[in-house]
């Protein structure tokens, strides 16, 4: 007797070739309504699944396949018992070939269709033959994609062998699998609304790369909400790995320090990161900030432009007052209070991006990315940093106050969440100086340290009597200064930067620069690794450096603590390397 099988398709894409195939190989076809239409339509002779069933298709084609004589003849094991079964108790008969595509539940979605028609989209009858007939592959062929046609029809008359049939299975599975988790990020999202499980994004790193979105995880429970829902503004890919990031980071400082913490991310990088730490009246002034309560960042005064913002508390409308003026892309926080969520929603004509965090959400241990079709897994980073850290104290000086205990976690926090390799400086509850996605070390401290000298020399009398001329905007003060403080410029650029002043400012010559350095003490410095030469120590100690933890374990651990001691430096090894990719 010849091959029977059953056609069920949503998407009739070849289905007019593929039959008119079958039929030349004698193989019987029974199908449903619209595709039995299809088949006929082709020339080709089908049996409707009704008359095979006796049994109708009822509420609006709700109920189709779902009938024993179908499930009977997909289930079927080649034995007697089961032939028996079959044809006598069900009247069925055996069931070779099942080729069936679900209705189109995700364009639906797509298309922004009501809940219900998307409800009506959900298919049952579909997943339950392509479910029955992959778990008896060993007898059935499943067919779910219309680009595996042409290899059946090669098969014939014989049909797949049991190799073959075990992969159709696997791509079975794995298709309806993927069809129940987009019913189920779909749910998600009817349920909790603000907080979907999937959030389509405009493009991911680059405006060529489409499509882009961020989803939560899948679990056992099904897929999870995002840790963190839209508050105003549309987010982008690099925001988010930013939000994500600084989130991570102001969560931990706040946990290891007791005190309201902040960062500010651009490029998966602290652009700066603090705890609260009342600040005099002169650092209010030298960050524009009189009147001003909470310690933001003042690392990377030019990194800070178009960043990302994470604050640990509820922001208050102090705080938003602070962040109306600066030119930032978003923010990330666990709360808003009514006051501070109106000004933010107003900042960029309402494009100002407003995450609230979900405070209470707790990461799955494991983390796993995609590169290259590979997926990398591994423990999530959860040692916190903690007063642990600084206990094994490895130089002839001991003593670690308060205020260096303080910024040493500071420090060890915002490098656990910065682009190795990494260090950081950090004075009075701020960062002052993080160097990122180094190669060398030593460069790392070279880079982090010349952010350094531009932050304690902005606070130079001079940098401060600077006269600018009023209308000019608050950013380009700050690149104004910057430049005049770097004071490398090309006759061009400096007559441009001679415009943002009423008189010609005097020049900071490299003396008083150097000699202002020298008042510069009490830094603290963080390494996300050992230091494997002295030389890091020694740029450390031209800015300021009094404090220092690293991992330790390196062979030349005796060379940088005996560079630690000449200078007069108290240093911590604190046994944990911070890599972060
Ligand atoms: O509504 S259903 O879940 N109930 C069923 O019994 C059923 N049987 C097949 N959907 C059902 N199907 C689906 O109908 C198939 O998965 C296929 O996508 C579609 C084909 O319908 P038609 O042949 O009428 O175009």
């Amino acid at each position: 007797m010849g091959l029977r099988a059953l056609i069920s398709v949503s998407d009739k894409t070849g289905l007019a070739d593929f039959v008119k195939g079958l039929h030349a190989a004698g193989v019987s076809i029974l199908s449903t309504g619209g595709t039995a239409k299809a088949i006929r339509d082709a020339g080709v002779p089908c049996t409707d699944v009704s008359e095979y069933t006796q049994s109708p298709e009822v509420m609006d084609g709700r109920v189709k396949t779902l009938h024993p004589r179908v499930h009977g003849g997909i289930l079927m094991r080649d034995t007697a018992a089961d032939r028996e079964e079959l044809s006598g108790k069900l009247g069925g008969e055996p069931i070779d070939l099942v080729v069936v595509n679900l209705y189109p539940f995700a364009a639906t979605v797509a298309k922004g269709a009501p809940f219900d028609v998307c409800i009506e989209n959900i298919d049952i009858g579909g997943p339950t033959m392509v479910r029955a007939a992959a778990k008896n592959h060993a007898r059935v062929t499943i067919l779910v994609e219309p680009s595996d046609y042409a290899g059946y029809l090669a098969s014939l008359p014989a049909g797949p062998d049991g190799s073959e049939r075990a992969k159709y299975a696997l791509k079975a599975f794995s298709h309806t699998a993927t069809y129940d988790t987009a019913v189920a990020e779909w749910m998600q999202s009817q349920l909790c609304e603000g907080r979907s499980a999937v959030l389509p994004l405009k493009y991911g790193c680059n405006p060529q790369q489409k499509p882009a979105s961020v989803r939560g995880l899948l679990s056992p429970l099904g897929p999870q909400p995002l840790p963190f829902s839209v508050l105003c503004g549309t987010p982008g890919y690099i925001n988010l790995l930013d939000a994500v990031n600084a989130w991570q980071l102001v969560k931990e400082l706040g946990q290891a320090t007791g005190l309201p913490a902040a960062a500010s991310f651009k490029h998966v990088s602290p652009a700066g990161a603090a705890v609260y730490a009342p600040l005099s009246d002169d650092m209010l002034e030298v960050y524009e900030a009189a009147g001003k309560q909470l310690s933001r960042t003042a690392a990377d005064p030019l990194c800070s432009f178009g960043d990302f913002v994470a604050v640990s508390e509820v922001v208050d409308a102090s705080t938003a007052a602070l962040l109306k003026i600066e030119v930032s892309d978003g923010i990330i926080a666990p709360g808003f209070e009514p006051e501070a969520l109106e000004v933010l929603r107003a900042k960029k004509g309402g494009k100002y991006i407003v995450l609230q965090a979900d405070a209470d959400f707790a990461p799955p241990d494991e983390e796993s990315r995609t590169i290259y079709g590979a997926q990398f897994r591994q423990r999530r980073a959860l040692d916190v940093i903690t007063d642990a850290t600084l206990a094994n104290v490895v130089t002839a000086k001991k003593e670690l106050g308060e205020g260096a205990r303080r910024d040493l976690l500071v420090a060890q926090v915002a490098i656990k969440y910065t682009q190795s390799n990494s260090v950081g400086y950090a004075k009075d509850g701020q960062m002052v100086g993080v160097g990122a996605g180094q190669q060398s070390r030593v460069d790392c401290c070279k880079l982090a340290g010349r952010k350094v000298e531009t932050w304690y020399l902005r606070q130079h009398p001079k940098v401060r009597a600077l006269p600018f001329k009023p209308g000019v905007k608050r950013q380009e003060r700050i690149n104004a200064r910057v430049r005049y403080i770097e004071g490398d410029m090309p006759p061009t650029e400096r007559a441009q930067w001679l415009t943002n002043f009423e008189s010609e400012p005097e020049e900071l010559t490299a003396a008083e620069k150097s000699a202002y350095l020298k008042t510069l003490d009490g830094v603290s410095l963080a390494s996300d690794a050992f230091f494997p030469f002295r030389d890091s120590i020694d740029v450390a100690s031209t800015r300021g450096v009094d404090y220092v933890v690293a991992a330790g374990g390196s062979v030349g651990d005796p060379e940088v603590i005996a560079a630690a001691d000449q200078y007069g430096m108290t240093m911590a090894f604190s046994g944990v390397r911070l890599f972060h990719h």
